[in-house]
């Protein structure tokens, strides 16, 4: 059985049980990091020697980095396209995404209005991302040509771009105003799997005054 380090609050761990349950495979996640703790160990180091999470353990093997341990997942078990450029065509808006969306809406949006001090924002690197987020989330806005990116069912690139969705949705921020997305979201928002292992509440993960 496949095993899941990470806790479930994650916005890196929740793209890899969505994965995982999507295609319907038997795995068992475990609750490390966070105020779980557990990745200080030297037997965690050696499995990721940052000391983060998501790790995938198969077997003999584990692996590190979510996007990674996604494209291992869907090429060993799922749909990834066999064909070298079929392939590229997916992974580079999962690639753009962890380029130009994640490092706006994660360690800016979501670090100055949940782990910050209201008192001790940026509102500068607030406004900045904000702005970049926008132009970013136009250009994936565009790229649905069915309810998924990946038609009927999700591909890597819906399991990058739209894990990140559920939090731009619900953070208090400018956002551009984009039907396309909303449209994207809600399809997203209909599959159990997504429901269970990305709509998560992270109210928890506020510090005192943010
Ligand atoms: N590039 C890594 C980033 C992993 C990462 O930043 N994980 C965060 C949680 S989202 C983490 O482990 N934080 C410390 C902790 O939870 O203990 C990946 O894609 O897997």
């Amino acid at each position: 059985m496949l095993i899941v380090h990470g806790r479930i609050t994650s916005i890196n761990v929740q793209p890899i049980t969505w994965c995982l349950t999507e295609l319907g495979m038997q795995f068992q996640r475990l609750d490390v990091g966070g105020a779980f703790g557990g990745t200080d160990t030297a037997e965690y180091r050696a499995m990721n020697p940052l000391g983060l999470v998501p790790v995938l353990v198969d077997g003999e093997n584990s692996l590190s980095e979510s996007g990674t341990i996604l494209r291992y997942v869907l090429r060993q078990y799922g749909n990834h396209p066999q064909d070298p450029m079929a392939a590229a065509q997916v992974e580079r808006w999962g690639d753009m995404c962890r380029s130009h969306i994640y490092p706006h809406l994660l360690p800016v949006i979501f670090w100055q209005l949940f782990r910050t001090p209201a008192d001790s924002r940026n509102h500068f690197a607030i406004k900045t991302a904000e702005a970049n987020l926008k132009s970013a989330m136009a250009i994936i806005a565009d790229l649905p040509k069915s309810p998924l990116l990946g038609g009927n069912e999700p591909n890597l690139a819906d399991y990058q771009i739209g894990s990140l969705l559920y939090r731009y949705y619900e953070m208090e921020f400018e956002r551009a105003d984009l039907p396309a997305l909303d449209a994207y979201y809600a399809a997203l928002c209909e599959l159990p799997a997504f429901r269970d292992n990305v709509m998560i509440d992270f109210q928890a993960l506020k510090v005192p005054g943010a």
